[in-house]
C-alpha cells in the first residue's frame, strides 16, 4: 500500500471530486482496509471478515474517483498459497519495478501450532491474480512478543523498504531485501527491532511521513468490541522513539462502533488526507460484522492529527 504519501507523490492521480461515496464504501463485511494508489486508480484491499476457517481469499476494490467502486473477486486465493489453510488477514500491497506485491497473514501459529505468519504474493497487475512468492512465510514466528500479523510495508525516502507489523501488544520493524524474499539485517545486525510505541498499542500498525516526521498509527482496544480505536505517535525515524499523542479515531454512538484498523492516503494535488478504516454498524455486535469506511483526516498547524469525524457521507 503505502507509504501512500510516497507512492502518491509520483502517481498521476486525479484529485477526487468534492465529497466521495457514502459510507460504507462498498457492500459486504470487509475489515482491515489497506488503501493504495496505482496509476490513476484508488485501490482498497480488505480482509474478508468471516470466521477464520472461511477466510480463504481476498477481494479488492478499485475506483477512479473514490465514488464509483469496482469489485475484483479473489485477487489472491488460498489455493495459490501452498502453506495457508485459513485466516487470511490484513493485506498490505505495494508496487515495485512494475510488479505488485501482496503481503498477507495466514494460519494460526499460536493456537494451532501450524506453519503460518506473514507471507508475500506477487502479480503483474494490481487486480492479480497473485501467487505466493516464497512457498513459506516471510516471518513465521513471534519475535519480541509480536504476533506475526497486520504487516504494513513502505519505502522510505532513501529507497529502503521496511515492514512494520505485530499483534499481541508488540510491534516490530524489519528491513526487507530488495526482492522481498527475506528480512535483511540492519546496520547493527538486528533483524527484528521492537518499536512498540506505547502501552496502549494492540495491533494494526501503519506509518507515513509528513513534514520530515514519521507518523506511527495503530489500533487500541479489543478488535471485536465497541472501543476499538486508532491512536498515533510521532518520531524522527522509523525506528523511533515515538511519543504517543492520543486517539484520533473511535466509535460515535450515533454512527458506528469499533472503528479501527485503518490506512491513510494523501492526495498531493489538493493536499487532502483520508483515513480508510473498518467499523461496526449500529445494532451489530458480532465481531466479524465489519464494514469499510473512508473519512477525511486533518492536521493542525503544528502537524498534529485532529480527531476524525466519522460519517455516513
Ligand atoms: O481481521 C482480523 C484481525 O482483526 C486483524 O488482524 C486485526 O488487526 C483486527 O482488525
Amino acid at each position: 500500500c503505502v507509504l501512500l504519501a510516497v507512492s502518491m507523490s509520483t502517481a498521476a492521480v486525479a484529485a477526487p471530486p468534492p465529497g466521495h461515496a457514502g459510507n460504507p464504501v462498498f457492500p459486504g463485511w470487509y475489515a482491515d482496509p489497506e488503501a493504495a494508489i496505482f496509476g490513476d486508480s484508488y485501490w482498497i484491499y480488505p480482509t474478508t471478515s468471516r470466521e477464520y476457517a472461511a477466510q480463504t481469499g481476498f477481494d479488492a476494490f478499485s475506483s477512479p474517483d473514490l465514488v464509483h467502486w469496482t469489485k475484483h473477486t479473489h485477487v489472491l486465493d488460498i489455493k495459490d498459497i501452498p502453506w495457508a489453510r485459513k485466516a487470511l488477514w490484513a493485506p498490505s500491497v505495494v508496487e515495485k519495478d512494475g510488479k505488485y506485491y501482496f503481503f498477507f497473514s495466514a494460519n494460526d501459529i499460536q493456537n494451532d501450532h501450524e506453519l503460518g505468519g506473514i507471507g508475500v504474493a506477487v502479480a503483474d497487475k494490481p487486480d492479480g491474480p497473485f501467487h505466493d512468492l516464497l512457498g513459506k512465510p516471510l516471518v513465521g514466528a513471534f519475535h519480541n512478543g509480536a504476533q506475526p500479523i497486520d504487516q504494513f510495508v513502505f519505502r522510505d525516502d532513501d529507497g529502503t523498504w521496511y515492514m512494520i507489523y505485530g499483534g499481541w501488544k508488540h510491534a516490530n520493524i524489519v528491513k526487507l531485501k530488495a526482492d522481498f524474499t527475506a528480512v535483511e539485517p540492519m546496520a547493527d545486525g538486528t533483524l527484528f527491532k521492537e518499536i512498540t510505541p506505547a502501552p496502549e498499542y494492540v495491533e494494526g500498525p501503519m506509518m507515513f511521513k509528513r513534514g520530515g516526521k514519521y507518523y506511527f498509527m495503530w489500533s487500541e482496544g479489543g478488535w471485536g468490541g465497541p472501543d476499538y480505536s486508532v491512536a498515533y505517535a510521532i518520531g524522527d525515524s522509523p525506528m523511533g522513539p515515538f511519543k504517543r499523542l492520543g486517539k484520533i479515531l473511535q466509535q460515535d454512538p450515533k454512527i458506528a462502533t469499533g472503528a479501527g484498523h485503518h490506512s491513510v492516503f494523501h492526495v498531493p494535488k489538493d493536499d487532502s488526507w483520508y483515513i480508510v478504516y473498518h467499523r461496526r454498524p449500529l445494532g451489530h455486535t458480532k465481531a466479524n460484522d465489519r464494514e469499510t469506511a473512508i473519512d477525511r483526516m486533518y492536521f493542525d498547524k503544528d502537524g498534529r492529527i485532529l480527531p476524525v469525524k466519522i460519517t455516513n457521507e
